[in-house]
């Protein structure tokens, strides 16, 4: 029994010392040190031994056990330490290598060329004013002087949605709402941003859907001069101050005279080429005074209170500034469209 007792303990010995991990480490203590080993079954079989050699072996027994117990015990520590020591290689921190480049984004074109057109009038006094995408036929072309059967709504291929509610055709609902919230009392000075919806074929010029600015001036002694210093303001600041401006007659429901408004070209400077048809101009936008019949339809005294209302389409002004061939580019999301309006590198 002393011999097997130490061949017990040599062998368990061998395979502490090889164990590889702390899995393989227990199963070795479970099975030389559990209930079911072999050291506790020389245990048991004690009561057949003599009385002299029963305390030899006795003491044998636990010695072995406690010898492959502190051998255990000390090749867990080693495995331990070992695996802590792979770990903190494993997860090292170079602090020399380079950064990776963090990818930011960046606001549409369109939103930058809106929030620019918005500084610059919110610098000459004027505040934001914000409507609703779906609207009523009331505020879209009623409060406008444009009467249910009349021939200029044709100007605006509208997309219905029942008969008196429909999707904005253009921003001057904000205009009709604005002003009836001031409830006849001037002045009113707005400029009105937003997306609008049209029965158009898209094409390099035209989207069914775009977005708008109008702006509004309401006051008394609001003459046709006030206008056009502002969008001559707008128009030098905006696209540089070699720019000229010109307006020319056109019509609008809601204002009485309108005009449309040209910038001299920026390619030809006046003199004609393929980008302003060979006229020197190009449009920009339409405006004019605001009509008595909305002023009154708004509450607005029009003996008192005179205005002028100006709107504008940001995709084609930015179209202008950049020199972009096509609307439908502000619409596909070609990230390597997007990417040349942005501030951060990539
Ligand atoms: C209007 O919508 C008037 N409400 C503007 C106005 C406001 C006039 C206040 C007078 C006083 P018009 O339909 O011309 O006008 O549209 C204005 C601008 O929207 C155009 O100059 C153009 O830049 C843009 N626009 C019109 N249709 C489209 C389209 N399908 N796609 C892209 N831009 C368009």
């Amino acid at each position: 029994m002393e011999q097997k007792l130490k061949e017990l303990a040599q062998e368990a010995l061998s395979k502490v010392a090889s164990a590889q991990d702390l899995k393989e480490l227990n199963d070795i203590r479970v099975s030389y040190l559990g209930k079911k080993g072999p050291i506790t079954e020389v245990l048991r079989g004690m009561g057949k031994l003599s009385a002299e050699e029963r305390p030899k072996i006795g003491a044998l027994a636990n010695q072995v056990r406690a010898e492959i117990a502190e051998q255990i015990e000390k090749k867990q520590k080693q495995l331990e330490e070992a695996a802590i020591e792979k770990q903190l290689k494993e997860e090292a921190i170079d602090v020399t290598l380079p950064g990776r480049p963090v990818k930011n984004g960046n606001a549409h074109p369109l939103t930058k060329i809106i929030e620019e057109i918005e500084d610059l009038f919110i610098s000459m006094g004027y505040q934001v004013a914000e409507g609703q995408e779906v609207e009523t036929d009331y505020y879209n072309f009623e409060a406008l002087n444009l009467p249910k059967d009349h021939p200029a709504r044709d100007m605006q291929d509208s997309f219905y949605i029942t008969e008196e509610i429909l999707l904005r055709t253009h921003t001057s609902p904000i205009q009709a709402r604005t002003m009836e919230k001031h409830k006849g009392k001037g002045p009113v000075k707005i400029i009105c941003p937003g997306k609008v919806y049209r029965r158009d074929n898209d094409d390099a010029t035209h989207s069914h859907q775009f977005t708008q600015i109008e702006g509004l001036v309401v006051d008394e002694n609001i003459r046709m001069s006030d206008l056009k210093g502002t969008l001559e303001v707008f128009a030098k600041r905006f696209f540089g101050e070699d720019r000229e401006i010109r307006l020319r007659p056109s019509f609008f429901p809601f204002t009485e005279p309108s005009v449309e408004m040209d910038i001299s070209c920026k390619i030809c400077h006046g003199k004609g080429c393929s980008v302003c048809k060979g006229t020197g101009w190009i449009e920009i936008l339409g405006a004019g005074m605001v009509h008595p019949n909305v002023l009154e339809m708004a509450g607005f005294d029009s003996k008192k209170y005179t205005g002028f209302a100006f709107g504008m389409g940001p995709e084609r002004i930015a179209m202008l500034k950049y020199g972009i061939d096509d609307i439908r580019h502000f619409y596909t999301n070609d990230i390597r469209f997007l990417k040349q309006f942005s501030i951060h590198e990539s």
